[in-house]
């Protein structure tokens, strides 16, 4: 894999994207990076992004974008937890996991990872850019091995398009390059930051069917706006709508607007989950984030055959509410 010092010097633009194993997290107060964040520690490598229009960072390991403030935002728009810890193979609490090429349990095999494996793994970075806008572009592609052949004996490509500016874009591509058509299920799996739970509400999937995760597995109709009271474990399916996040506290609106995703998750793991889960932040970091998905699960899933391609793409938006 390629050092930090050979990434900037290939992919490297100015101050605007730097490639580092020891890097703060942008966007974050200093007493808030991960713990463990001290790369060298954990030798991955963290990009770095600081343009005119926005900061963020992204863990090479999972193509995981961990952080994103537009500059016109006091508070990020992207949560990290305060307990996220980097580890080698291990997935990062917050920030915009990516979920394949399954979503949820795997299956048939209960002991493969759950959310597949692309989040825990290597990727390379391929390509780097400003866009005419400012923003800054970087795509990674996840690196194959023995052990992602073992769980996706599939002949294929996962690439990610991050496109970081006043708008977060992100664009999951799957390519099929072999001779047999395969099916995936995926997730842009989001963490977003909110004043409170118990102060937003989600707008834009009024009417939709969704499959209710908490107890037994239920296929509902949601009514109206989303409001929080407890945990919740929403699978939307069907919707290719944008949602907004509505936030009474910290007076913004959030947009998730989505193309090539036909389910939007919805969750918040709420006191009981999030304290057996141990990495949501003291003392209630859980109260201060929400989980919006753009995904493709359940009856969404999707087949890609020889030879085709398939891109999730999703863009969010932070705007003030007077
Ligand atoms: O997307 C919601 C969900 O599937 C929840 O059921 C919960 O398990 C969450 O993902 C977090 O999963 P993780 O594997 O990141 O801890």
């Amino acid at each position: 894999m390629a050092t930090a010092q050979q990434l900037n010097t290939q992919f490297g633009i100015n101050k605007r994207l730097r490639f580092s194993d020891d890097a703060p997290v942008k966007g974050m107060p200093p007493d808030s990076r991960p713990a463990g964040s001290l790369g060298a520690a954990s030798g991955l490598i963290i990009a770095e992004i600081d343009n005119a229009q926005a900061t963020a960072s992204l863990c090479l390991q999972g193509a995981h974008l961990m952080s994103w403030r537009p500059k016109n935002q006091a508070v990020p728009v992207v949560w990290l937890s305060r307990d996220a810890k980097l580890a080698a193979g291990k997935s990062i609490r917050g920030g915009a996991p990516v979920c394949w090429p399954w979503f949820g349990a795997h299956a048939i095999e209960s002991g493969f990872p759950g959310h597949g494996y692309a989040r825990t793994v290597p990727w390379q970075v391929i390509e780097s850019g400003s866009e005419p806008d400012g923003a800054t572009r970087l795509t990674l592609r996840l690196v194959e091995s023995e052990k992602t052949r073992a769980q996706w004996p599939h002949a294929s490509k996962l690439d990610l398009t991050v496109i970081v500016g006043e708008t977060l874009r992100m664009e999951l591509t799957t390519e099929n390059t072999g001779a047999t058509d395969f099916v995936i299920s995926e997730a842009l799996h989001t963490y977003l930051q909110i004043g409170d739970i118990g102060a937003v509400r989600v707008t834009g999937l009024d009417g939709c069917d969704y499959w209710d995760k908490v107890g037994s597995s239920t296929l509902r109709k949601q009514q109206r706006a989303i409001t929080f009271s407890g945990e919740t474990d929403r699978v939307y399916i069907n919707t290719s709508a944008e949602c907004v996040i509505e936030d009474g506290k910290l007076k913004r609106r959030i947009h998730v607007a989505k193309s090539g995703s036909l389910s939007t998750v919805v969750w918040t793991p709420w006191a009981e989950k999030a304290g057996k889960m141990g990495d949501m932040g003291q003392p209630e970091g859980w109260r201060e984030m929400l989980c919006v998905e753009s995904a493709n699960a359940i009856e969404n899933v999707v087949k890609v055959a020889a030879g085709a391609r398939h891109t999730l793409i999703v863009e969010y938006r932070a705007e003030p509410v007077q």
